[in-house]
């Protein structure tokens, strides 16, 4: 693939607008080859020490600081249009470090770009509240922000995840460092060097590379941090979550899912089908918000299955540039993970995609599997497998449906498919997840839309003014002025 990598994008950790470069590096390789391409800083304790003492000085008394929220807004719009700018350079960057198709990380940067117009747009409208209070009181509550927020992000969508973790925050007035995933970190350095050349201060934005039981430990264990933003793992999260109770502060985690799309017999097919596969192709299915489940009405059971199994066998997985339906996957570790789901899968094989005859020897790639019915108690029908794998589970009726698709571990979104209105209501309220789609899905789409989980998918909300809330803390002022 013809692709340079920007000379800037691996000169090491991003600390007080600085390169700072570590003695150590990961090797970085392109999924699509399994080639190593480039390396990027082995950051440790140290610099994430460094970046929190610089995003502390940017909070207290640094340039950072004085900004109005109307100024923070427009350099965040300005980075939003350099974004922008730099689309096609951005996606080629992302399409190589991650694997995914050049048409998807093209979309990745609309969606980075939207994150940065939308919270540049937002800084100032969050107003406060005054509330009515005793007489000869004057009371008033102000959104304030923490002071230095950390975030830990994953490879999946590295440029979406920049924006949609340090956008609200820096919009509320927090200083942020970030530790992305190492196994894709180029975007959110060259995305933080546009921050840099659009004029965010020294300290607003750090950004330290390295491993997730190093880097990312130290960050989530510092005591300078005063709130954690984490997308990862189950696993990983419950680390966040006990390192912050520790320091007696706050976070939110978004876990991933076991998402169900759920069919009745009056869902109009035509629309539904296309999405239903979509959105576990989407990414090679390495989507927090994947429609893993897809849930049909036993009544349209045989109907369902040839109308989409057809489209399933020409799915086609491809190197990034040939942009195919879906990439490589990430790492040979995630290609392990997925091909040992199906592997042992119990249920009956419906289809399977295939891997294009041109995809270079060593790349990452797994063929999309159609599996059904699936048992309710399978491995396909329980654990996030993240990648191109789609169960189908019959049910009965609309309670079966509501038990079915509630029950796992994980709530992060579901769809439903059906004409009935009332219906699509009901089964909104009944579902235990944090987004519903009714006729419609939309894949982690929507930086306007509440976005989060339930209990294994985890807590907190970002997205919308949602996330504006998380990153700030309210104060109560009561003035006695009688
Ligand atoms: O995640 P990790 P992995 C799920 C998905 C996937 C599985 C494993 O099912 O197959 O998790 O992926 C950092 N302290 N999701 O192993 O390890 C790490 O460096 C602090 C769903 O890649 O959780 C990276 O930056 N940080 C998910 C980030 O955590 C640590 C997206 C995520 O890595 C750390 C990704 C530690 N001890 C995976 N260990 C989603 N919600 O979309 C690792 N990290």
């Amino acid at each position: 693939m013809n692709v340079q990598t920007p000379v800037n994008a691996a000169k090491g950790c991003l600390i007080a607008n600085r390169w700072v470069s570590t003695a150590a590096t990961i090797p970085v390789v392109s999924p699509s080859d399994g080639q190593r391409f480039t390396e990027i800083a082995d950051g440790g304790a140290a610099e994430v020490e460094a970046g929190i003492a610089a995003a502390r000085k940017a909070f207290d008394g640094g340039d950072w600081s004085k900004l109005t929220a109307t100024e923070r807004g427009r350099l965040l719009s300005k980075l939003g249009e350099a974004v922008t700018l730099h689309g096609e350079e951005l996606a080629t960057l992302e399409a190589r470090d991650t694997g995914k198709p050049l048409s998807q990380a093209r979309a990745d940067m609309v969606a980075c770009a939207r994150y940065f117009e939308y919270y540049g747009g937002a800084a100032d409208k969050l107003h406060g509240e005054t509330i009515p209070f005793l007489s000869g009181y004057q009371v008033q509550a102000w959104y304030e922000p923490y002071g230095v927020t950390g975030h830990i992000i994953p490879w999946n969508y590295p440029a979406q995840m920049f924006g949609r973790s340090l956008a609200p925050a820096l919009a509320m007035g927090n200083a942020t460092v970030l530790k992305p995933a190492e196994e894709a970190s180029l975007t959110p350095l060259r995305l933080a060097e546009l921050a840099v050349e659009v004029g965010f201060p020294p300290g607003a934005i750090n950004v330290i590379t390295g491993r997730g039981e190093t880097a990312g430990a130290a960050l989530a264990a510092a005591r300078q941090v005063d709130f954690l933003s984490f997308t990862g793992s189950p696993e990983v999260g419950v680390l966040i979550q006990t390192a912050a109770a520790r320091n007696h502060i706050g976070c939110t985690l978004e876990l991933g899912g076991k998402s169900p799309q759920i069919v009745f017999d009056d869902a109009d097919l035509d629309k539904a089908l296309p999405v239903l596969v979509g959105a576990i192709v989407q990414n090679g299915g390495q989507t927090c918000s994947a429609g893993s489940r897809a849930l049909i009405q036993r009544s349209i059971w045989d109907r369902t299955i040839d109308l989409i199994k057809g489209r399933f066998a020409t799915l086609t997985a491809a190197s990034s540039e040939e942009d195919g339906d879906l990439g490589a996957l990430i790492s040979e570790t995630q290609k392990a993970r997925v091909e040992g789901f199906i592997a042992e899968a119990e249920a009956p094989l419906i289809a399977r995609g295939q891997v294009s005859a041109s995809a270079p020897d060593g790349g990452f790639y797994v063929a999309p599997a159609l599996y059904g019915p699936v048992a309710e108690q399978d491995a396909l029908a329980r654990e996030e497998v993240f990648g191109p794998v789609l169960s189908l589970i019959p049910f009965e009726d609309e309670a079966d449906a509501v038990r079915i698709a509630n029950d796992t571990d994980y709530g992060l979104v579901a769809g439903v498919w059906s004409e009935n209105g009332a219906r699509q209501m009901r089964m909104a309220k009944a579902l235990r997840c944090g987004q519903v789609f009714l006729n419609g899905y939309g894949a982690g789409g929507g930086i306007e839309l509440p976005f989060g989980g339930v209990r294994k998918s985890g807590h907190g909300r970002e997205k919308g003014f949602a996330a504006l809330y998380e990153f700030s803390q309210l104060k109560t002022v009561v003035q006695n002025h009688g």
